[in-house]
């Protein structure tokens, strides 16, 4: 059985994935108005995982009795400057769900709790990941700069996402 406290911040943690779910669709929605269909595309595969991510704590919490509670989600920024824009702030956006996997680790410590301990472990891999994946983009897009040739190979590159 785990606490109260770890079942209400594993419920925030299903609200903060669904909104990287919703951001990411977001900034496909605005990739895809402006032509740039291999970065929507990367966005949507992204949003995707994002989802399947709270599923799995949604899942996590069924398993240990525990109810789901969904929160409210908050509207998504719709537009950006540039893709570099964009993808800065993805990179921004991952580097605060790790800060908020690593309190959810360190509460599971602090409990004792090691169940949720193990749970989150797959978290923990999953954020370096996913902020290297990121962080790589966002310095690529930086050394293209304005060459044109180099967005749209990099759009491309993208749209091979499956
Ligand atoms: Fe992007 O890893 Fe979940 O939120």
């Amino acid at each position: 059985m785990i606490s109260e406290k770890m079942a209400k911040s594993l419920n925030n943690q299903i609200k903060e994935e669904l909104f990287s779910s919703y951001l990411y669709l977001s900034m496909a929605a605005y990739f895809t108005s402006q032509n740039w269909h291999g970065f929507a595309n990367w966005m949507k595969k992204q949003s995707q995982e994002e989802y399947s991510h709270a599923m799995k704590i949604f899942d996590y919490l069924n398993e240990v009795d525990k109810k789901v509670n969904l929160e409210q989600l908050d509207k998504p920024k719709t537009d950006w400057d540039t893709p570099l824009d964009a993808f800065e702030d993805a990179l921004k956006h991952e580097l605060h769900i790790t800060n908020k996997i690593n309190e959810l680790a360190k509460l599971a410590d602090d409990e004792n709790d090691f169940a949720t301990a193990n749970f989150l472990r797959w978290f923990v891999t999953e954020q370096v990941e996913e902020v290297a994946s990121v962080k790589s983009i966002v310095e690529k897009m930086k050394y293209i700069g304005d060459q044109k040739n180099g967005l749209l190979f990099l759009d491309s590159e993208l749209g091979k996402r499956q």
